[in-house]
């Protein structure tokens, strides 16, 4: 089954959405898999937003990742990659559409909540990066036939 990894940002964390940001991916029938609230290191923080390092805003966007805890996330399901980054919204919480996690709760580019993989390639990587593997918890829910 296809699996995510879904971080709640310092700016959801301190601003108690994490509850609010996993009930909507509860609540769509997605299945949680692992999960911690944790500080990044600098070093964490680079590798994980290594594809951005030549952007102008690489140095805030380390820095704020840095600032406080997140709550980092594993989801499984069908085509989870895909729906959870229409859930969150577009990267610019002005262009994200309403309903959308960002469109709901955020307003500034730099302090937009949540972070999502992209593609199956980042997923693979950004869970790796995150979690261990004995980290991450397999399991049948009775309810699955029904989603
Ligand atoms: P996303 O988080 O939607 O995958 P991204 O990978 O393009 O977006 O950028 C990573 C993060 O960097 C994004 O969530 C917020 C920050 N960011 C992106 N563009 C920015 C900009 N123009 N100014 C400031 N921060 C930006
Ligand atoms: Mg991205």
């Amino acid at each position: 089954m296809e699996k995510t990894f879904l971080m709640v940002k310092p700016d959801g964390v301190q601003r108690a959405l994490i509850g609010e940001i996993v009930s909507r991916f509860e609540k769509k029938g997605f299945q949680l898999v692992g999960a911690k609230l944790m500080n990044i290191s600098e070093d964490l923080a680079k590798e994980h937003y290594g594809e951005h390092k030549e952007r102008p805003f690489f140095g805030e966007l380390v820095d704020f990742i840095t600032s406080g805890p997140v709550f980092a996330m594993v989801w499984e399901g069908k085509d989870v990659i895909l729906t959870a980054r229409n859930m969150m919204g577009k990267t610019n919480p002005a262009e994200a559409a309403p309903g959308s996690i960002r469109g709901d709760y955020a307003v500034q580019v730099s302090n937009n909540i949540i972070h999502g993989s992209d593609s199956a390639e980042s997923a693979v990587r950004e869970i790796g990066l995150f979690f261990k593997e004995e980290e991450l918890v397999s399991y049948d829910k009775a309810v699955a036939v029904w989603i």
